[in-house]
């Protein structure tokens, strides 16, 4: 088999003193964070559609990346050559886990039929390509956003045919995310939201969108698919308003019609800052309640409002994620996929080398300042003692709702005035965190 990447070795771990470029500094797969290895704690992933299908295009020019072993054309042919590129990068990267939407795997047909029976010829490909690399697939979707036939959405288009079509392709996707052992499925609003609400019924558009998940879920329990169902919240871009917003507005959907169990939420970075959110922020919201499953690694630019997609190597930021994923011990069977883009001046095949082991070693150092902070117990002691108050007397009978609005005005009455506060001494916090970094 030809190499596409010639000179690139398998990226070896040479640690923090290390001046090689193309050698992990910080993430050893094999050290041992909180009783797992990295390997297994970050589950990394690559994502097909940014990494092997991107081009640089932006709104003012075409694409700019050279991809030596793509044709440029829309075969079946090119598409298959495409999976040998793919899966000699991510062996060489070590990453365990990739994830793709149907239309960037396989070509869309003049049919549906057609469509399908591309997929299926990719599909054959990806499965022998994951039995040769051991390669995992973390999680499949479907594109249910770039063909105009979806301009309205999908699930929630105007045009019963298109959600008929939608239905059709994610019942195709989950087949073969099936049939590739993929370890969850997610669903991204693609265009499920409004330009306008003078031309959208709100209501019958979600009322729509459940009746879609419902569907999905129950497909998948027919044909004995077990992975996770994932829902990635989005509030904007393409459409003005995406009925994902954020986690909070997530789960208010799942729980208004009953899919709470059935589907967990696949956060991203730079869609919680397009929410007015820090990532911490929708991680911590999801987690506590009992709906992080999976996340998508990137990061945005503070001057730029676009979804840009960038690597992430803020160490803070990745810190503060991982304060966030070890609390709950782990993703799995979600991971940390990259859905993350190089930039269009980065045109060369070894610029994805640079930026995913960027991105891997920001999460790896992320893990151990946040593994050390937790092992000092740094913010756990300080946010017990702040809460103190309710660990016994009144604060307690409020918790555990011994006490009514009657009974609080009377202890209050008697006792005169509140205790005083304590300091939230947010300064020194940060100040300890950076010691840590
Ligand atoms: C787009 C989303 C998308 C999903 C998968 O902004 O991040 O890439 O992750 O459909
Ligand atoms: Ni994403
Ligand atoms: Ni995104």
């Amino acid at each position: 088999m030809a190499e596409h990447f010639p000179g690139i070795p398998v990226i070896p771990f040479e640690g923090p003193k290390s001046k090689n470029p193309l050698a992990f500094k910080h993430y050893n797969a094999t050290e041992v964070v909180e009783g797992k290895s990295l390997r297994d704690l970050l589950r990394f992933s690559v994502c097909y559609w940014h990494t092997f299908r991107g081009t640089g295009s932006d709104p003012f020019g075409p694409g700019t990346l050279l991809r030596p072993w793509d044709d440029g054309t829309e075969s079946v042919d090119n598409a298959v050559k495409r999976v040998d590129a793919a899966f000699e990068f991510i062996h060489k990267l070590s990453a365990p886990f990739y994830c793709f939407h149907d239309r960037d795997v396989a070509p869309e047909g003049a049919t549906l039929a057609e469509s399908n029976r591309n997929l299926d010829v990719v599909a054959k490909a990806l499965k022998s390509a994951q039995d040769r690399t051991g390669v995992k697939l973390l999680w499949g979707t479907a594109n249910l956003f770039s063909n105009p036939r979806f301009m309205h959405g999908a699930a929630t288009s105007c045009n019963a045919d298109v959600f008929a079509y939608a239905a059709a392709q994610v019942k195709k996707a989950i087949e073969v995310t099936h049939a590739l052992g993929g370890e969850n499925y997610v669903f991204w609003g693609g265009r499920e939201g409004y330009m306008n609400l003078y031309n959208t019924d709100m209501k019958r558009e979600i009322d729509h969108l459940a009746r879609f998940m419902h569907m999905a879920a129950d497909y998948a329990k027919a044909i004995g698919f077990k992975g996770q169902f994932l829902f990635e919240p989005k509030p904007k871009e393409p459409t003005k308003h995406q009925y994902d917003f954020d986690a909070a507005a997530c789960l208010n959907f799942l729980r208004g019609y009953g899919l709470q169990d059935k589907v967990k939420l696949n956060i991203e970075t730079n869609h919680a800052t397009l929410a007015g959110h820090t990532m911490m922020h929708e991680l911590e919201y999801s987690r506590i309640q009992g709906a992080l499953g999976s996340i998508d690694a990137n990061t945005g630019d503070l001057l730029l409002g676009w979804d840009t997609d960038q690597f992430p190597t803020d160490i803070y930021l990745t810190t503060q994620c991982m304060l966030v994923i070890l609390k709950q011990g782990g993703l799995a069977p979600g991971g940390v996929n990259f859905d993350a883009k190089v930039r269009r001046e980065s045109f060369e095949p070894i610029d994805l080398f640079y930026a995913h082991i960027g991105g891997m070693d920001a999460f790896a150092r992320g893990t151990k300042i946040a593994a050390a902070i937790r092992k000092d117990k740094v913010l756990e002691d300080v946010v017990k003692k702040r809460y103190a108050s309710f660990d016994d007397g009144i604060g307690k009978k409020i918790e555990d709702g011994s006490v009514s609005f009657v009974d609080l005005e009377k202890y209050m009455l008697d006792k005169g005035n509140a205790d005083p506060n304590s300091s939230g001494r947010q300064e020194l916090l940060e100040n300890i965190i950076n010691d840590y970094l």
